[in-house]
């Protein structure tokens, strides 16, 4: 909407003032405004109050020079008033660092899945009355602009929003700390589906500026690549400067506000004039060409040798640059850096950021002179590392050639590290060789003993058989030769493992630097083992898995160093994830409650419970589920162009695809849903209770059967919803673009979710908390965090079904023989495979891979779970037939789960990891 303004003062683009400004605040919950706390000088007004709206008709008319206040322009002259105060709090919170001088953390993450700020600025702040108020003058709402927002999306999925939700709690508990990432120009591509397709296109989030950030070209450091080695010195054969940004983090109801500072990537020499006179246009930009690349876009494809060097360029690239930011800060007040693990943490984000090890080895050794031994004290007692995967291809290993070439300094001192390390678990290795080596034989001895025992049951049974003394003869013969043979066996067999080197075997177990298993002769490093070794604490983010990488991943050195390894079960932000995005349900939660300080104490979450047996509360409750569905189905219209009643259950997967994830599985279900309904008759049809299948996801761009399960999901779309026999009892929804601001309007309206992993195959998962936060049955597998998202509400108020993590093994083993194939299993998939859904010969790879045991292994085991999973779906259907249970259920969801409010992770981290206390303004 485009609105000409009024013509009065400033310039002609000021807006009319009201008479008397009222106090109006929007819905949602309220902190002390911090206008009230940081009155900036240049913009009080003589009563002392701010004038936004004047400040926001300045932006309007001098930083945009705007003809028009359309949506557009609005938002940003909006953005860019919020952006001063944030300053203003950014810069008395550091005022106040910098004089108290706390213990930081750094959070370095290669991603940050911030979404869009100004609405979580705005109601952090405690300004959205204000913000509202001005806007009025202009004849808008926050709510109103707030979608001429670009997503800032510098992240994948869960890993870069878990980022971005501890930043929030970190500020929002005082704490000393900011994130260090990069500034990706592209970031994660724009998904749009084109005929059935996924097509990727770049993300161009910086087009129209970006007010929630500051340059500072002041802070620079230069950070070398490939070169050679003259000794240990390094001579870098090329050279960028990492250029910072900082991105103010307001904390809630707080004045603290902290920092992410992403690096951007620039050339030493932008422009080479000589090649340029020289009509050598390609070679004159060539050093700003190669800056360009390491920021421009989130994991490149790796698939390329240059593919693979760039990305470990973008990782050194940011952890270089922060740790040299991070000391110089340190020096600014210090002098010693054996002080270093006083005032600093490195939190690794999982093994992205694990070079952090080797350089900050290389920068006290090599910058500031250090000797190994006390290089090595201070890297281990400021490093921590965050495990969140068990998937085999995203635990990072380096080609050594490719270390070498790029990074030949921390090569070196990565060997030099793995050796200090294997000699000191040599003892180790010997003592545990030995008695492997033992065991072995003990093994052995103890299995010839059980089989001469069957030998010498089986020579007295033919002796006693025998009845002539030929026969006994030949019989005793037959024995003795049996059991000559079987010694000898024994004996080539115990000569065969003496040669084994049980001692070199263990020891390799804990080398950093290992040979890769799929191509022999190659070298690899592994970067996990690298942050285990370099870290004081290492942690998983769920029970389930910080066990798993205990038995699975790292045993070796859970043996040596037990007390290393933590949990710290993720959490989420309840600002953004419960009282921003879904302010209706946060107005009843506070009435009820009686007060919102549920925002900052989730666990007060839990006296929700007794109103859970209201039937006039249930109403309430199920009247802001029902309009966040409206908002929904309306949101769905516009961007799909289906139609969905808000009537039947919604029922929801939203995630990245992977087969992991088996989106394909609830594919597979809906298909059969909508044969059955097909085939019913009109009486039968009354019966059913109507599904509304939604999907949203990102493929990654060379992920081949990822994008075939979205394309699957567009097809079956396609055809349920064009299919008038169908009618409102079943719709299918492929969202495309899944995203932080996508995800603010679906999790409220879900019903239903699916977390359906194969078990322990997801680490955690946190959308699961935040649909449970918004009242959502969770129908999911014992996986990751819904294990303890069912101790919280109650294992009967979950549809859990499917195999345990500890049979996964033996039935993937099993797999091949698996015979118990569910009829409706195969009479879904023998639909697709007919061409029910167009493109059979596209879809065949993908219906091979789970049911054609000569061409699939069927991995993530959806064939052993579909029966179980089927049979949940039917206790779906039967419950939410019963509202006001359903209801009931839905309300302990949300009374049940404040244990997964990010605050509570992170004051855990804080307490039992960083050692890194809150750091308040008066
Ligand atoms: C993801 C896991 C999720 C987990 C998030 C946050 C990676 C590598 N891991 O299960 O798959 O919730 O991390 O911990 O993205």
């Amino acid at each position: 909407m485009e609105l000409a303004l009024a013509s009065s003062g400033h310039c002609g683009l000021a807006p009319r003032r009201p008479a008397a400004r009222r106090a109006s605040r929007a819905r949602g919950p309220m902190v002390r405004s911090v206008l009230e706390i940081n009155k900036p000088a240049n913009t009080a007004n003589g009563a002392g109050k701010v004038d936004l709206a004047g400040e926001v008709a300045n932006e309007l008319k001098y930083r945009l020079a705007a003809p028009k206040a359309d949506t557009d322009k609005l938002y940003q002259s909006v953005a860019w008033s919020v952006h001063n105060r944030l300053v203003d709090a950014f810069d008395k919170t550091h005022e106040h660092w910098n004089k108290e001088d706390p213990k930081h953390v750094y959070y370095l993450s290669a991603e940050f899945l911030m979404g869009r700020t100004l609405t979580n600025a705005v109601h952090n702040m405690g300004l959205q009355g204000d913000y509202a108020e001005a806007l009025k003058q202009f004849g808008q709402t926050l709510e109103g602009v707030h979608g001429a927002e670009t997503d800032a999306a510098l992240g994948n999925g869960g890993l870069g929003r878990l980022a971005a939700c501890f930043l929030d709690s970190m500020a929002t508990l005082d704490l000393p700390g900011w994130g260090y990432g990069i500034r990706y120009r592209y970031g994660m591509f724009r998904q749009a589906i084109k005929d059935g397709l996924q097509v990727e296109l770049p993300d161009y989030w910086l087009d129209n500026g970006n007010p929630w950030e500051i340059r500072r070209p002041e802070t620079r450091f230069n950070v070398g690549f490939y070169g050679k080695l003259e000794g240990d010195k390094w001579v870098p054969g090329e050279e960028v400067i990492a250029e910072a940004y900082d991105v103010p983090i307001p904390g809630y109801g707080t004045k603290t506000c902290s920092n992410l500072r992403l690096w951007d990537a620039l050339p030493l020499v932008e422009l080479d004039l000589d090649a340029f006179n020289a009509g050598q246009y390609e070679k004159a930009v060539e050093q700003k060409r190669k800056a360009d690349d390491i920021a421009a876009v989130l994991y490149p494809n790796d698939a390329t040798e240059y593919g693979k060097e760039l990305r470990l360029k973008q990782q050194f690239f940011f952890v270089s640059a922060s740790l040299q930011d991070t000391i110089a800060r340190y020096l600014e007040k210090h002098s010693d850096l054996a002080g270093l693990p006083e005032k600093a943490c490195f939190q690794m984000n999982d093994t992205h950021p694990t070079i952090a090890v080797a350089e900050l080895m290389r920068l006290l050794i090599d910058v500031h002179g250090l000797p190994y031994d006390k290089a090595w004290a201070i890297t281990t007692k400021s490093l921590a590392y965050t495990n969140h995967t068990v998937m085999p291809e995203a635990l990072e290993k380096w080609p050594v050639a490719v270390m070498q070439k790029l990074l030949p300094r921390h090569m070196q001192l990565i060997e030099q590290i793995n050796d200090a390390w294997l000699a000191s678990v040599k003892d180790h290795s010997a003592s545990k060789g030995a008695q492997l080596q033992a065991a072995k034989k003990a093994e052995r001895e103890a299995a010839a003993a059980a089989a001469k025992e069957e030998r010498a049951k089986a020579a007295a049974a033919a002796l006693e058989a025998a009845t002539t003394p030929e026969e006994k003869a030949a019989a005793e013969a037959a024995a003795k030769k049996a059991e000559e043979e079987a010694e000898a066996a024994l004996k080539a067999i115990l000569e065969e493992d003496a040669k084994v080197d049980y001692v070199a075997e263990v020891l390799k177990s804990y080398s950093i630097i290992q040979e890769n298993q799929w191509n022999k002769g190659e070298m690899l490093v592994n970067m996990a083992y690298l942050a285990v070794v370099g870290s004081f604490a290492v942690n998983g983010v769920a029970a389930i898995h910080s066990e798993i990488i205990k038995t699975d991943i790292f045993p070796q050195f859970v043996e040596l160093t037990p007390e290393k390894f933590q949990n710290k079960t993720n959490g989420v932000t309840l600002r953004r994830w419960l009282a921003y995005c879904n302010p209706e349900l946060s107005a009843l939660i506070t009435e009820a409650l009686g007060t919102d300080a549920w925002v900052k104490d989730a666990t007060l979450l839990a006296g929700l419970k007794p109103f859970a047996e209201d039937a006039a509360f249930r109403k309430r409750w199920r009247d802001v589920k029902f309009a966040k569905k409206a908002a929904l189905a309306k949101h769905i219209k516009e961007v799909t162009g289906y139609e969905v009643s808000t009537q039947p259950l919604f029922d929801v997967q939203v995630k990245r695809i992977h087969e992991y994830k088996r989106q394909f599985m609830n594919a597979i279900s809906i298909i059969y849903r909508y044969k059955k309904i097909k085939e019913m008759s009109p009486e039968e049809r009354k019966k059913v209770v109507p599904r509304v299948c939604i999907f949203g996801g990102k493929a990654a761009s060379a992920y081949y059967m990822a994008k075939k399960i979205v394309a699957l999901v567009v097809a079956i779309a396609a055809k349920v919803n064009n299919d008038p026999e169908v009618g409102d009892l079943l719709k299918v929804v492929f969202l495309p673009n899944y995203n932080v601001s996508e995800a603010e309007v679906i999790i409220p309206a879900a019903e239903l979710s699916q977390h359906i992993s194969t078990a322990g195959t997801e680490a955690s998962g946190t959308s699961n908390m935040k649909f449970a936060l918004n009242g959502s049955f969770i129908i999911g597998t014992m996986d990751g965090a819904n294990i303890e998202i069912g101790e919280n509400t109650g294992f009967e108020n979950l549809f859990i079904f499917g195999v345990q993590a500890e049979e996964i093994n033996r039935l993937r083993e099993e797999r091949k023989d698996f015979k118990d194939y569910d009829p409706r299993w195969t009479e879904a998939l023998e639909w697709v495979k007919a061409g029910a859904f167009g493109r059979a010969d596209y879809f065949d790879d993908l219906v091979a891979s789970v049911n054609d045991m000569t061409r699939g292994n069927d991995w993530f085991l959806l064939a052993n779970d579909f029966a179980s999973y089927m049979d949940a779906q039917d206790e779906v259907d039967k419950l939410y037939r019963d509202q006001e249970e359903w209801t009931r259920r839905s309300i302990l969801y949300t009374a049940g789960n404040g244990f997964f409010s990010s605050d509570r992770t992170i004051d855990q981290y804080a307490k039992e990891i960083w050692s890194v206390q809150p750091c308040r303004q008066a």
